[in-house]
């Protein structure tokens, strides 16, 4: 077995590679195939959570400027479907108009896309639940999406720190009428990568959820 033969085996998402870009819900590819949404809000580590579950570098762009991502990036993964990179937001300088249609394409995407499975919502552990995140939250909980959190960024924080942080989340989302999952996470360490891998095979229907620990 070659070196990328079995790190495609080990890693059910080692074969995904970068589709289509979209301005609006119009350029989107027909919904036949499963797909997960990947949310967070701006410099959250979306981009290095999407990198580190499909294992590659430079998948999804990692940008040290804040908010560069503004489309809906789509990537397939062979046999098992699509990831779809949401476009976040997070800072007071974003103007009004620009967050208005940020919610007409997000909210819209959420709403209309029949083949969602799941969104898996980026936050950054030491700020987690932020105003960006809550809203998302409404969307997918009403559009009936089941939502999957990765408090990344673990490595920031002390394993104490981290699981009380978990604690915290897991507390707050309890209160949803649909729960949502929440587990902890790193891009850097790797911390929660495999359960990561799980959860988002058990939104494809693929395999069952990890067990939350
Ligand atoms: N220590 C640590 N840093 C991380 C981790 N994940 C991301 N970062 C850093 O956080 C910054 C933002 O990461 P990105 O992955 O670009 O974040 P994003 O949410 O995609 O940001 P935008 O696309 O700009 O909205 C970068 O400097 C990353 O190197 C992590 O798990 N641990
Ligand atoms: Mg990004």
């Amino acid at each position: 077995m070659t070196a990328a033969r079995s790190a495609a085996a080990a890693n059910p998402f080692a074969r995904a590679q970068f589709l289509i870009s979209c301005a609006d819900l119009a350029q989107l590819p027909r919904d036949e195939q499963p797909e997960i949404a990947f949310a967070g809000r701006s410099n959250a580590g979306k981009s290095s959570a999407l990198n580190a579950l499909c294992g590659h570098k430079q998948l999804a762009r990692v940008s040290k400027t804040p908010g560069r991502t503004q489309l809906i990036n789509l990537f397939e993964i062979p046999g098992l479907g699509r990831f779809a990179d949401l476009p976040g937001y997070g800072y007071a300088e974003v103007p009004a108009a620009m967050r208005k249609s940020w919610g007409r394409l997000i909210g819209g995407y959420v709403e209309v896309r029949t083949n969602l499975r799941g969104v898996v919502l980026i936050m950054d552990i030491r700020h987690p639940l932020t105003d960006f995140d809550e809203q998302m939250l409404a969307w997918a909980q009403s559009a009936g999406r089941p939502v999957h959190v990765l408090l990344t960024k673990a490595d920031k924080l002390g394993y104490g720190a981290a699981k009380n942080q978990l604690l915290q989340v897991r507390k707050a989302l309890a209160a949803y009428p649909q729960p949502p999952t929440a587990q902890v996470f790193s891009a850097q360490s790797r911390l929660g990568l495999e359960d990561a891998q799980s959860a988002i095979l058990g939104l494809l229907g693929l395999a069952a959820p990890a067990s939350q620990s």
